[in-house]
């Protein structure tokens, strides 16, 4: 089982945060994805993903090894933006645990191991966004800084990776 935070903006401490937010899983390794409502068993924002209902290609339960990449839609119900986070799943000694997906190098977005044009165009999707606004994504912050604008520096820090192959 997999479990993920999702984003809560600085105006969302209001009420009950992140309730009403769907999580969507996919992986190229199944046809069919799995979700999970975030507060469904679990406290908001946090919402458990079982990662036992994701079927392989001949329909049974998907073995998950650790490290397949993954894609995890987040459909906000306050906002109805939708954020995309690119996770790999984490290892699993086939007891039944809950961790947290795992992230990646942060220029390789889509996690195909290189730095290229396909990362730089989410990334400008992201660009100067605000905390704030729905759609802003923390993963394209990628200079932890206080005010959290995807901005310039982020994208400098992005730039001197552009072009890395062989990414792990
Ligand atoms: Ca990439």
């Amino acid at each position: 089982m997999i479990s993920m935070k999702v984003y809560l903006r600085p105006s969302d401490v209001e009420g009950i945060p992140g309730l009403g937010d769907l999580i969507l899983v996919e992986t190229q390794f199944s046809a069919y994805p799995v979700s999970a409502f975030v507060g469904a068993g679990t406290a908001a924002p946090e919402g458990v993903v079982d990662l036992n209902n994701l079927y392989g290609i001949d329909r049974t339960t998907l073995r998950i090894a650790g490290g397949e990449k993954s894609l995890l839609r987040i459909y906000r119900g306050g906002t109805l933006s939708t954020l995309l986070h690119y996770r790999r799943f984490p290892a699993s000694d086939g007891n039944v645990t809950v961790a947290e997906p795992v992230k990646g190098f942060f220029a390789d977005v889509n996690l195909d191991g290189r730095v290229d044009e396909e990362d730089f165009a989410e990334f400008r999707k992201q660009y100067r966004s605000l905390p704030d606004d729905v759609a802003y994504n923390p993963d394209f912050n990628f200079l932890a800084d206080p005010a959290g604008k995807v901005d310039a520096q982020d994208f400098a820090r992005f730039a001197k990776e552009y072009g890395r192959t062989g990414v792990q």
